[in-house]
Order: structure tokens, then C-alpha cells, then sequence
């Protein structure tokens, strides 16, 4: 890899990429199981900084308490042994059969009970390894049959067991938020806060909105032809980007999960350049972990599996440089002004003026020779070449 990171780069890793053992719809795994305190070891050998974890990648569903205790030991002496943190942690409320017709979500209160406990019980475990993320993908919140799920009810019973873990987290004092992650289908046919911007939309309707956030991943966005940066962009506008997934996408089919770049790699130079750079003419700033969630494929090995770690890590670092360097080149300044980018942070009334300012001033509609003025062009694809070119190495 020709980029080498060191913990200051804050980036992360599931436990449940590299431990993915690649069983598919189609296929058996082809890769054995990795025991997480390794997967702790080979992270921090590479450079990273931290891990995330469902419940179930470190203690097996149905773990006994006592195996429960022993397991976590073990985990937690990697941790030490290695400094690498724990920065979120999620619960896999999507892969025992009891979460077929979703946790939170599911038609039967029974599952939804049981949901809620397990949920919780992985809150306290995240609060004791300093995890100030905690993710709700909602996999299997949803449907394949528009008749068998009553949507208003759904969304009631989603907003009353997410409200109720944010307000367990006030009442224990932990200090971590909430991110839900948005996808639009797969596992389900349907999946309910399908995109950044229904999730943006339900949490403004929670009771303890304020520590829920999205933690949109590049390629559910993509899925759904939706653009990625332009969605994290939202959510940093609503102060509601908490975490990010960062993958790899090859347009609208299943979940690909590739490593980061090796999808749309123009479309990642520009997720990297919001994320490292902000928005153009200043506002709210990204300052998570660069937290990766993809699958190396099923054609590695284990050897196949510690390069696609390091792919994400020195892809990430490489377009950070390509990003810095394009906002610092004066030609691209220069062209942001050209196309007016950043005309687009003045405030159309000026300071003080009124709508009735306006409509009484002939020089904005009357006299306004709108023709010459349509006739002008913007140079964004001049501004895009810019981009291009410095995304490739060639400036
Ligand atoms: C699952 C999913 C991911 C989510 C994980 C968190 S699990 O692998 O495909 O996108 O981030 O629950
Ligand atoms: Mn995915
Ligand atoms: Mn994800």
C-alpha cells in the first residue's frame, strides 16, 4: 500500500468486515472464522485506530454469562494490550430468525420486547468501553408486502423503542448519541428510513431528537442512485451527521460493500474533500471517526483480507492529499469564483432589507436585463476538469 496510516487518522474498522467469513445467498463462507482479538491485533498493526462491534461479533448469540464475562476479558486485554479504542458500538437485531419481521418494528410485541432488552443490555456494554457511538441499522425493519406492514403504526412503534434508548442514555449519563443508518432495501424488500433524508425527517419527530443523529453509508445511498456526499452534506447542515460508513458502490444493484474508492472513486474524492476540507464557503464540519464498513470480497483469502483493510486506509489518505492540494491550487479558487460558488453563501435580501425592499426596487425585476444575464455561463465543467485533474494526481 503506498500510504501508511497512523492512529492520528482516526480511522475504523467493524469487526464484522474483516470477520466477515463470506457466506452469500449463493454460497458457502470461504473464509474460516477470525477471532476478533486478532482482528484487534492486525487493525492496530496496520496503522488503525479504532473498532466498532455488534454484540454478536464479539459474544455469540446465547452466550451464557459466565462465557460472556470471559469472552469480553479477552477482548478488552487486546484493546489495552494494543491501544486501539472501541468508538461505536451497534446490535444485530437483523441475523437470528426471532428478528425476521424486524426488531423494533416486528408485527409480533413479543419480538419487539425482546428487541428492546437486547438493544439496552448493548448499551451499557458500549457505555462501559467508551463508545460514544451508537449505531441502529434497521436491516430488518421493513417488508416485502406493502399489505403486511401498517406503516404508521411502524414509524409509531420505531419512534417509541429509539426514543426509549435515548432516554435510558440520559437517565445513566452516558455520554454517546445515537446514529441511525439509513438503507433502502436488502435484507428486506422495503426497508423503513430508506434514505439520510427519511431518517433526517423521522428523527425531527422524536421526543429526544437531540442525541439521535444518521450514520449514512456510501453505498446505501448509492444503491438507491442517490448521491452520497450530497446526503452527508444535508445531514452536516441539520447538525445531525454523527458517524460515517465508508464503502465502495458499483451503482444500483445489491449492497457490493467494496472497499472504499473502488466504486465511483470521483464521487469518494468528494466525500473526502467535505469530510477533510468542509463545505466550500465554511458551515458545519465533520469531525467522527473515518469509520469503514465494507466486505473484502469472497474471492480473498485471509492474506486478501488484510490488504483490503489497508486499501481503505491508504485510498482515504491518498484522496486526502488529492483534496487538500485542489482547495489550496489558486486555479481552483479561482474557479469557484468564476462559477459564482461562493456568491452562493450571500444572503439573497441584504442586511436590513425587507421583501417589500425588494419588490420596490426596479433593479432587481424590472430593469433587470435578464436575458444578458441568462446568457452567461457558470464554467462548471471547467471547475469539474479542476477536480478531475487533481483527483488523479495530474496538478
Ligand atoms: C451490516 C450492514 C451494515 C451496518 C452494520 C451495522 S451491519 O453489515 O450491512 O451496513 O452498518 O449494524
Ligand atoms: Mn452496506
Ligand atoms: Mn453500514
Amino acid at each position: 500500500m503506498t500510504r501508511r496510516p497512523t492512529p492520528e487518522d482516526r480511522f475504523s474498522f467493524g469487526l464484522w468486515t474483516v470477520g466477515w467469513e463470506a457466506r452469500d445467498q449463493f454460497g458457502d463462507a470461504s473464509r474460516p472464522p477470525l477471532d476478533p482479538v486478532e482482528s484487534v491485533h492486525r487493525l492496530a498493526d496496520l496503522g488503525a485506530w479504532g473498532v466498532t462491534f455488534h454484540d454478536d461479533d464479539v459474544i455469540p448469540f446465547g452466550s451464557s454469562d459466565a462465557e460472556r464475562d470471559r469472552i469480553l476479558g479477552r477482548f478488552r486485554k487486546a484493546l489495552d494490550d494494543t491501544g486501539i479504542v472501541v468508538e461505536m458500538v451497534t446490535t444485530n437485531t437483523f441475523s437470528h430468525p426471532i428478528f425476521k419481521d424486524g426488531a423494533f418494528t416486528s408485527n409480533n410485541r413479543e419480538v419487539r420486547r425482546y428487541g428492546l432488552r437486547k438493544v439496552i443490555r448493548n448499551v451499557d456494554l458500549a457505555a462501559e468501553l467508551g463508545a460514544e457511538t451508537f449505531v441502529m441499522w434497521g436491516g430488518r425493519e421493513g417488508a416485502e408486502y406493502d399489505g403486511a406492514k401498517d406503516v404508521n403504526a411502524a414509524l409509531n412503534r420505531y419512534r417509541e423503542g429509539i426514543d426509549t434508548v435515548a432516554a435510558y442514555i440520559k437517565d445513566r449519563g452516558y455520554d454517546m448519541r445515537i446514529a441511525i443508518e439509513p438503507k433502502p432495501n436488502e435484507p428486506r424488500g422495503d426497508i423503513l428510513l430508506p434514505t439520510v433524508g427519511h431518517a433526517l425527517a423521522f428523527i425531527a419527530e422524536l421526543e429526544h431528537g437531540d442525541i439521535v443523529g444518521v450514520n449514512p453509508e456510501v453505498g446505501h445511498e448509492q444503491m438507491a442512485a442517490l448521491n452520497y456526499t450530497t446526503g452527508i452534506a444535508q445531514a452536516l447542515w441539520a447538525e445531525k451527521l454523527f458517524h460515517i460508513d465508508l464503502n465502495g458502490q458499483r451503482s444500483i444493484k445489491y449492497d457490493q460493500d467494496l472497499a472504499f474508492g473502488h466504486g465511483d472513486l470521483l464521487s469518494a474524492f468528494f466525500t473526502v474533500d467535505l469530510v477533510e476540507n468542509g463545505f466550500v464557503g465554511g458551515g458545519p464540519r465533520y469531525d467522527g471517526p473515518r469509520h469503514f464498513d465494507y466486505k473484502p470480497s469472497r474471492t480473498e483469502d485471509m492474506e486478501g483480507v488484510w490488504v483490503s483493510a489497508a486499501a481503505n486506509m491508504s485510498t482515504y489518505l491518498l484522496l486526502k492529499e488529492r483534496a487538500i492540494a485542489y482547495r489550496a491550487d489558486p486555479a481552483v479558487q479561482a474557479a469557484f469564483e468564476a462559477s459564482k460558488v461562493l456568491e452562493l453563501s450571500q444572503p439573497t435580501l441584504s442586511e436590513g432589507e425587507t421583501l417589500a425592499d425588494l419588490l420596490a426596487n426596479p433593479a432587481a425585476y424590472e430593469e433587470f436585463d435578464v436575458e444578458a444575464v441568462a446568457e452567461a455561463g457558470y464554467a462548471f465543467v471547467a471547475l469539474n476538469q479542476l477536480g478531475v485533474e487533481h483527483a488523479l494526481g495530474g496538478r
